[in-house]
């Protein structure tokens, strides 16, 4: 290989006393740019050998400034080699020995702080490695003690994470004992319950029943009126005639009744008996029907049937009101006598209700669109969970229970409270049992050194957020000038390589948008405090913190070690 010739090695030849051709004077007793402990490779007494061992030479071809190793171990103190990555030693005594890039030396900068890499005379270098070695070992001593402090902070951790552990260990057995006596405490109760509901739910059943034999008999009543009043000529058949007669029959609004739309009211027949009326007919007549004296104003007066007889203008004289009147005390039996003492107001005529189970029964109001069985099941619902069953069934209008069935119904909600006060009782404990398992189970590091930060968060603000941290369980990011809160992820895991312990990892933040879920690595570093020293997000939506803590601080002699890695002087 030719050797290249650099003009610097050739200013150097003519300012510096030839040792050999171009070789740079030793430094501390060494060819320069060799380390201490490369030394034994750089004996002048011998033919040199590339490091790499592809070949030998003379040992003044050692830094001549030509490149002679392909490994550019032959020039470790001059920059010839600087094209294949030499390095050059700085002995910088009184600080730590450093390497350099071999282009460095001579290149007009101090880079060594002993200034061993510029030589050439171009420009003088201090040298500063005294002082900054003074500031380096103060530094290392702070470091030192930092690690001291923290690692005996380290062992109070464990100490204490150990025993609240163990004091979770403890509470968790007794609140499993404790779940036992609720549960069969909760079942106890409920027991009772169903034993205090059976009668009651009987009483109630009964009472209902004679509420809707009631109703039905009232509308029976109800229909047989209706019958009479339009049976005109109270022969007990209803004829299309008599339909014909009542301008509310004007299905079509025609202006008269004609005799399909009358046969039609009749369900297909020329006449109808009271019993098929009562029990077929009414439900859809009462929708029209009108008491006499009530039609309305406008309405024509029905044109008499071709050919027959004018139908009777004046309505019977005793037409029981369908609804409400008809329930007054002494004025039916049996099952309106269940509730004799109910009191009835007087209402203007209105078409009744069809029976229980019929569709929901338009009252005109076009906006009214809830759905009645909804509405009540949530009602329901709200009144169980309330705690206050008793009110559930009653309907509307329906009598007060008798004081027999009311009390049962004290009886069985005193029995449904305790029952679920027991039941919320043994869930009570069944949350704090699933919370302990949860803290539980938690890895806190191998000597529960971490529990003490468990349920801690801290807090970093930067330029736009304030970021935090809650140890064990989210990290998220607040806009510092209002905004709210996005998560950047939840607990996952220890992710360290080396150490699992030095890393932990946040994952299934909210959703970047056009992106991943969000994510946060927080780094780990000893310190005699726990604080959240740096945010950063170096990729969009994945951030990474750095995070002090006493709780990674290392023992002493290990801690040693690390932060006084100086190679030799
Ligand atoms: C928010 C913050 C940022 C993030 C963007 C991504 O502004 O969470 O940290 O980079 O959303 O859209």
């Amino acid at each position: 290989m030719d050797k290249v010739c650099f003009c610097a090695a050739l200013a150097l030849a003519l300012a510096l006393p030839s040792q050999g051709s171009f070789s740079p004077p030793d430094f501390n007793g060494r060819p320069r740019g060799v380390a201490k402990s490369k030394m034994q490779f750089y004996d002048s007494s011998k033919p040199f050998t590339c490091l790499d061992g592809s070949r030998s030479m003379p040992f003044d071809q050692v830094n001549d400034d030509f490149c002679d190793c392909p490994d550019g171990s032959d020039e470790p103190g001059t920059p010839a080699c600087s094209s294949l990555g030499g390095k050059f030693h700085c002995a910088n005594k009184g600080h730590k020995p450093a390497y350099i890039p071999a282009s460095r030396v001579n290149d007009g900068i101090c880079d060594c702080c002993d200034g061993s890499d510029e030589y050439d005379g171009r420009i003088q270098c201090a040298d500063s490695c005294k002082e900054l070695g003074a500031k380096a070992r103060e530094e290392t001593k702070r470091l030192l003690e930092v690690q001291e402090r923290g690692y005996q902070l380290r062992t109070e951790y464990s100490q204490q994470g150990a025993a609240k552990q163990e004091e979770r260990r403890t509470e968790l057995a007794t609140l499993e004992a404790q779940l036992k006596d609720a549960e069969t405490e909760a079942e106890r109760l409920q027991k009772l319950k169903e034993e205090a509901e059976a009668p009651e739910t009987e009483a109630k059943d009964v009472h209902k029943a004679a509420w809707d034999a009631q109703k039905t008999e009232e509308q029976r009543e109800q229909a047989e009126a209706t019958f009479r009043d339009l049976d005109a000529d109270s022969d007990a058949a209803l004829t299309i005639a008599e339909i014909q007669a009542r301008p509310e029959f004007d299905k079509d609004q025609s202006g008269d009744v004609s005799e399909e739309e009358a046969k039609e009211w009749l369900g297909g027949e020329p006449t109808r008996d009271m019993d098929y009326f009562a029990s077929d007919l009414w439900k859809t007549v009462s929708d029209v029907y009108q008491k006499p004296g009530s039609y309305e104003p406008t309405a024509p007066p029905p044109p008499p049937p071709e050919g027959g007889e004018a139908p009777p203008v004046e309505p019977p004289a005793e037409v029981p009101a369908p609804e409400g009147d008809s329930n007054k005390a002494g004025e039916s039996d049996n099952a309106v006598d269940h509730f004799p003492e109910q009191e009835e107001e007087e209402e203007p005529f209105m078409p009744p209700p069809p029976p229980a189970g019929d569709e929901y029964h338009d009252d005109g109001d076009d906006d009214d669109d809830y759905d009645d069985d909804e509405y009540d099941e949530i009602e329901r619902q709200k009144y169980h969970n309330m705690n206050n069953a008793k009110e559930e069934d009653v309907e509307e209008g329906m009598p007060e229970y008798d004081e027999a069935t009311q009390e049962l119904i004290k009886v069985a909600d005193a029995a449904r409270s305790s029952y679920e006060e027991a039941d919320r009782k043994k869930d009570e404990v069944k949350r704090n049992i699933d919370d302990l398992n949860r803290k539980l189970d938690v890895d806190l590091g191998p000597n529960n050194e971490f529990q003490p930060l468990q349920g801690n968060c801290y807090d970093f603000t930067d330029r736009e957020y304030t970021y935090s941290l809650c140890a064990f369980d989210r990290v998220s990011q607040k806009p510092k000038h209002g905004g709210s809160e996005t998560s950047l992820g939840t607990w996952g895991k220890w992710d360290g390589t080396d150490n699992k312990y030095s890393v932990m990892k946040f994952e299934n933040g909210l959703n970047c948008w056009n992106g991943p879920n969000r994510s946060g690595t927080v780094k780990l570093r000893c310190g005699e405090t726990n604080e959240l020293v740096s945010a950063a997000e170096p990729n969009r939506c994945e951030y990474l913190f750095e995070f002090i803590t006493p709780a990674v601080c290392e023992p002493p002699s290990a801690a040693g070690q690390a932060v006084d890695s100086h190679d030799e002087l």
